[in-house]
This record gives C-alpha cells, sequence and structure tokens, in this order.
C-alpha cells in the first residue's frame, strides 16, 4: 500500500482530507467526500451546541492563491453532525468538529460525545478566529490547559484540536508543552491566519463585511507558515501525538512538502473550495507521480525526512 495513515487506532486508506469549513457543512457535501475514493476521511464543519447561520455576507473572499474568511462558525448544529457520524459507521472513517462558544459547552458537547455510539476520532476546534468577541483559545496556553484538563478527566474516545498558526518558536515550545501533557490523537495544524484585512481597490472597501473586514486568511500564500507548524509541532510533540497538517495546499508538490515536515494526513480548503472535489484524485495522482519519480514506494518512506541543507 503507497498512501495510508493511522491516528489513535483508526487506519485511513490514503493521505488527503478536506479542511473543516470547506464542503462539509451538509450531508450531501459529506456524501460526496464519504464517496470519493481519493479522500480517506471527511471532517465535519466544526459544530456548536445550536445551529448558527454565522456572519452577515459576504464572509467570504478568494483572490490570487489565497482565501480570508469571517464565515462565524455556521453549523447545523451538534446533533446533525452527530447523527451524520452515527448512521455512516460502515463506511470509511469521519472525522466529528466540535466548537463552542465557552468552556461550559465545550464540556457539554464532549460529554455528548462520549456518551453516543462514536467511536471515532473528534477534534475540538480551539483555534476559530471569527466569532465576534470571541478570542481564539488556543493563543492563551492556560486556558487551552484547563480545557484540557478537565476534557480528558472523563473524555476516553480518540480526541484531537485544531490549533491557529504560531509565529514564535517560544509559543510552539509552550504550547507542545502544555499538549505533551495529555493523551491527544492528534494536532490539526493550522487554522487559517486569524485577523487578516484585504480592501477592494474599486469600492474602497473591506472584501469581506464583518468585523470591519478582518478575517482569517488561507490558500497557497500560508503554505510557509503552515510547513513551519506542522515541522515545529512533529519536533516537538510525543511520537503518539499525529499530525494532520493543514493550510496553503494547492498541488501534490505541497502535499509531498507537508507530509516530508512531518504530516501524517493532509487537508485541504481554500483549494479545495476553488476546484472542487475532483482535486482530490488530482492530487492523490499526483503524489504518486513524485513518489514514482523518487523511488519511495509508501508515505513512511519520507514521512517526517525532511533532511538538512
Ligand atoms: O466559521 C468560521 O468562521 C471559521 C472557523 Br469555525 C474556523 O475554525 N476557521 C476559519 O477560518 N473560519
Amino acid at each position: 500500500k503507497k498512501m495510508f495513515a493511522s491516528i489513535a487506532n483508526v487506519d485511513f486508506d490514503g493521505v488527503l482530507i478536506n479542511a473543516s469549513g470547506v464542503h462539509c457543512q451538509t450531508s450531501s457535501e459529506l456524501d460526496e467526500l464519504l464517496n470519493d475514493e481519493y479522500v480517506a476521511a471527511p471532517v465535519t464543519k466544526s459544530a456548536t451546541l445550536n445551529s448558527r447561520d454565522g456572519n452577515p455576507k459576504p464572509s467570504y473572499f478568494e483572490f490570487k492563491d489565497g482565501s480570508i474568511n469571517s464565515m462565524g462558525l455556521p453549523n447545523n448544529g451538534f446533533e446533525y453532525y452527530l447523527n451524520y457520524v452515527e448512521s455512516h459507521r460502515n463506511n470509511k472513517p469521519i472525522i466529528l468538529s466540535i466548537a463552542s462558544l465557552s468552556q461550559e459547552e465545550c464540556i457539554e458537547l464532549l460529554h455528548k460525545v462520549q456518551a453516543s455510539d462514536f467511536n471515532g476520532i473528534t477534534e475540538l476546534n480551539l483555534s476559530c478566529p471569527n466569532v465576534i468577541g470571541k478570542p481564539q483559545v488556543a493563543y492563551d496556553f492556560e486556558a487551552t490547559d484547563k480545557i484540557l484538563s478537565e476534557v480528558f478527566s472523563f473524555f476516553k474516545k480518540p480526541l484531537g484540536i485544531k490549533l491557529p498558526p504560531y509565529f514564535d518558536l517560544t509559543h510552539f515550545d509552550q504550547i507542545a508543552a502544555v499538549l505533551n501533557q495529555y493523551p491527544l490523537s492528534h494536532v490539526n495544524s493550522v487554522n487559517s491566519i486569524g485577523n487578516g484585512l484585504l480592501v477592494d481597490l474599486a469600492t474602497e472597501a473591506p472584501v469581506i463585511k464583518p468585523k470591519g473586514g478582518f478575517g482569517g486568511v488561507g490558500g497557497h500564500n500560508i503554505l510557509p507558515t503552515a510547513l513551519a507548524n506542522v515541522r515545529a509541532f512533529r519536533l516537538r510533540l510525543n511520537q503518539n501525538i499525529k499530525i494532520i497538517g493543514t493550510g496553503g495546499v494547492k498541488t501534490a508538490e505541497d502535499v509531498f512538502a507537508h507530509i516530508l515536515c512531518g504530516a501524517d494526513l493532509v487537508s485541504i480548503g481554500t483549494e479545495l473550495n476553488k476546484q472542487g472535489i475532483s482535486l482530490f484524485k488530482d492530487l492523490n495522482e499526483g503524489l504518486i507521480k513524485i513518489m514514482h519519480d523518487k523511488g519511495y514506494n509508501s508515505v513512511d518512506e519520507f514521512r517526517n525526512g525532511l533532511k538538512d541543507i
């Protein structure tokens, strides 16, 4: 087998998944990912206890090799996604993403997952940059420690977390020291680069409406930040904490680079939104060609194999 990964006893047939938020809010979108042989696992849109419409539109804008969004956590509510993952247990794995507006809500949601029949991987999003008045939890190392400490006192199923990008090596040291205390299944790095701003020359206004135009930046432009975060975590986290590399992927070369830096799975957001799900076949075939040209027979032969210059 050429391309595979495993996270917490869950085996993936392939390495490519969608980034949460893209093509995963409705059951029909999730079905399309589930039925695509090149998708290793659908990830659901981060769910809150109650369904949400999200922020005022326009809340998403694409520019050359990038995107900026302030979607504001639009989702169909936790029960919708829990029901989806519970009723599709015979297919490939599905990653259940949850978010919350408070620590209390986070704990309540995870109690519901713990009590449910779902035994797959849950991912706690601690890095949404777009809920008005709510900071990205994972930039507060103490708050992150406090939540994880409470969560792991009762939560016994596989649980990973979605992190924002960090930009200072001491911050990597600090967050990794927190995360290494817990039996996390994985870290998903990175969420969008929070609170960018893009203006439209003609209108002299921001390109998105919420938050005075501030929004999370994604797409190929953020590849160096994403690779640095994957690498920094792979060098610091316990080896049993796997890594989902997210950010900047446009080509098969980008997928290869993420895996070389230490990613177990690689997720695609902006470019998936631009090209649609046919992208997964193209990236898969492109990666196989790179591997063939380099003489690799499986992703394990180069995963986390970044060399010295
Ligand atoms: O819905 C959003 O505004 C959103 C979320 Br929850 C997230 O985690 N990352 C992002 O860029 N947008």
